[in-house]
């Protein structure tokens, strides 16, 4: 999208006060996040272009913190991406530090900016409508998983209780008390939805809890649109690094799931389309398996399909709560953007919820192949 003069000189400045190579010639917006405000960089002649993202910081309250967490990380696979001879401008991300060291600015608004080096030649698809290309994309996400496995530093938790579902039980409580848009009368079956799976929800976190579970290093969101092919239809790297926390790892694979596996949008307004494609489920466990089936224990094995029903299911959940919250989350495209979101994902846990057997025995024969 263009952007105009004034907000272009703004974004300028603020750009420039980045180690850039190359003079800026363009910035322009870019992608479908929900969260932050992403724009392309492009310089003149031979130097990279630059991914110039303005951080949302009511969602992350330690902006500092969550850029030292990305570069412990990067750091850590670029280290392994050239122990391997593979390419580390392409096959992980890069931060770039200010002109004074730093691995953020923030301007003269108290906003806070980030750069990155954007890889070029790449796609980011929004959904899958191949098989391979739902196989490609579990490889990726279990490679990332495993690019961490040896990491060993501590990592700040960016969004507290991000994928804890008895933390966001705390959250839901107190906006359904409040009711501060006074929506909540007119979403009585959505909340019922949400609270006759409370207790199954809870209990699998409990596995996580207890350790049952273990908590790895993850990267906590990983819709599709979140990892970069090259034009062959390899995955180069995964994106959006701003929620790599500890976690269990099924939260990787349940919310990837969420879109590679889902026959519709995350939004989509026609619920016929949204179901969850047991072939595309398949692929995608076939992919992220084949990464990972040798580090993981039986136990994740054993909660990997369930991991895409919890997901789900906290996907409801999060966006009913912004919903009745009065949109102050997710950025929307209309006043029920909300309330369509978790219709249709709602649907895709039902979906899931009828085809769970077959999504087990799915996992068991995948596994099977691996381990
Ligand atoms: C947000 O930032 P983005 O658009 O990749 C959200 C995820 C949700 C997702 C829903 C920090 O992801 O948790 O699953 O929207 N990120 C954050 O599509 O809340
Ligand atoms: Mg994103």
């Amino acid at each position: 999208m263009n952007l105009n003069h004034e907000t272009e000189r703004r974004l300028r400045r603020v750009a420039e006060q980045f180690s850039l190579e190359g003079d800026i010639e363009s910035i322009r917006s870019l992608g479908d996040g929900f969260i932050n405000d992403t724009l392309l960089v492009r310089t003149a002649g031979t130097a990279p272009d630059y991914i110039l993202q303005r951080k949302n910081k009511s969602i992350f309250p330690d902006v500092p913190a969550m850029m030292e967490n990305i570069r412990k990380v990067t750091d850590h696979i670029r280290r392994g991406v050239v122990a391997r001879g593979g390419d580390p401008m392409r096959e992980v991300m890069t931060v770039v530090p200010t002109r004074d060291g730093r691995l953020y600015f923030v301007d003269e608004e108290g906003e806070y900016w980030a750069v990155t080096i954007f890889i070029a030649d790449t796609v980011a698809y929004n959904r899958a409508d191949t098989p391979e290309l739902a196989r490609k994309g579990g490889e990726g996400i279990g490679k990332f998983q495993a690019q961490l496995a040896d990491f060993t530093e501590p990592l700040a938790e960016t969004i507290q209780g991000f994928h804890n579902i008895r933390y966001r039980f705390g959250q839901w409580d107190a906006v359904l008390a409040a009711d501060p848009a006074g929506r909540k009368a007119s979403v009585a079956e959505e909340i019922g939805w949400v609270e006759s799976r409370r207790r199954e929800m809870l209990s699998f976190w409990e596995l996580v809890e207890q350790g049952v579970l273990p908590t790895r290093v993850t990267h906590n969101d990983t819709k599709i649109n979140n990892v970069l092919f090259d034009a062959r239809g390899e995955v180069l790297c995964a994106i959006d690094l701003d929620t790599v926390m500890n976690s269990t790892c099924l939260n990787d694979f349940g919310d990837a799931i969420r879109t590679y596996a889902n026959t519709g949008a995350e939004d989509d307004a026609d619920l016929s389309q949204v179901g969850l494609s047991p072939e595309m489920f398949r692929a995608y466990t076939d992919g992220f398996l084949s990464q990972r089936a040798a580090q993981l224990e039986q136990a994740e094995i054993d909660y990997l399909a369930f991991s895409a029903r919890y997901i789900t299911y906290e996907q409801v959940l999060r966006f009913l709560m912004d919903y009745i919250d009065g949109d102050r989350y997710y950025r929307v495209k209309s006043a029920d953007h909300n309330l369509v979101r978790t219709r249709a994902q709602y649907k895709l846990l039902q979906s899931m919820e009828e085809q769970y057997n077959e999504m087990c025995a799915i996992v068991k024969e995948v596994a099977a192949k691996y381990r």
